[in-house]
């Protein structure tokens, strides 16, 4: 489809307008919002990575390209959120200290939020102290952590094992997700699963809490 590698070129510009606009066509086209997220938004952020791995964008730009991202997920967030479909379960999400990318965290949030699952989401730069005070004020099933680096993504062993060492790591069911994690990393920090994209993460959320 011509518009949307239009749009991938867009979001690669950080056309803010453009992506908008194009997200709106898109839907009067009859696109799914989730088919819209994934075709055109985060595959056009892929190439953006790409490209930001080799020294072609900086990071002035690349924020551009997720400021425009984040505008065409604020225009198919309540689409996605209004399923009506019956509660599921609660969720407390947020990106590990160090760590302010948040792109990845508000997919997972609004698609589980779609999914039924209520969400809070606790932001960016997270140090344990807030994960702790998000589970005892909101006690939810379910604790999703978020890391985009590789440096950031061992602190997500520190919040879980000072989980254990208050003896509540077992109250809940702990989901990781972000690019530089796998399956493995996931199983060795104590995690109860790894999630690979935000489909998985609802998916696996439904089937670890029935
Ligand atoms: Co940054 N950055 N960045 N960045 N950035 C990466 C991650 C990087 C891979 C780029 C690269 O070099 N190719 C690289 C990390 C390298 C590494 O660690 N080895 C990198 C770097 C180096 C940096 C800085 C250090 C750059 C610098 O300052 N020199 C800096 C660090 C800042 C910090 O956090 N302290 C930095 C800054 C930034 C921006 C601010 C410019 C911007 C973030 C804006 C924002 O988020 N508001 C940014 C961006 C946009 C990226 C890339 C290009 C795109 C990330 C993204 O939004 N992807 C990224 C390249 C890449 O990932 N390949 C990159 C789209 C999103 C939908 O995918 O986040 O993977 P993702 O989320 C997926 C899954 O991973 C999963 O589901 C999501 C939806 O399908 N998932 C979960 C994620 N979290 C989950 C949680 C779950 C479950 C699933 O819980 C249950």
């Amino acid at each position: 489809d011509d518009l949307v590698q239009q749009m991938m070129d867009d979001l690669y510009d950080g056309l803010k307008e453009e992506i908008e606009e194009g997200v709106r066509i898109l839907l009067e086209r009859g696109w799914t919002p989730y088919d819209i997220l994934t075709k055109a938004l985060v595959e056009g952020m892929r190439i953006v990575g790409i490209d930001f791995r080799d020294g072609i964008l900086f990071v002035p730009e690349v924020l551009l390209s997720a400021n425009a991202m984040k505008a065409g997920m604020t225009i198919l967030r309540p689409l996605l959120v209004e399923t009506g479909a019956p509660k599921m379960g609660k969720v407390v999400i947020g990106t590990v200290k160090g760590d302010i990318h948040d792109i990845g965290k508000n997919l997972v949030g609004m698609m589980l939020e779609g999914a039924g699952f209520e969400v809070i989401d606790i932001g960016i730069n997270n140090p344990v102290e807030n994960y702790l005070e998000a589970l005892e004020e909101h006690k939810p099933d379910i604790l999703g952590m978020s890391a985009l680096l590789t440096t950031t993504m061992p602190y997500m062993k520190v919040v879980i094992d000072t989980l254990s060492e208050k003896s509540i790591r077992d109250d809940y069911i702990v989901l990781v997700g972000g690019a530089p994690l796998n399956e493995e990393f996931a199983e060795a920090i104590g995690a109860d699963a790894y999630c690979r994209d935000a489909a998985v993460a609802v998916e696996t959320a439904k089937d670890l809490i029935a």
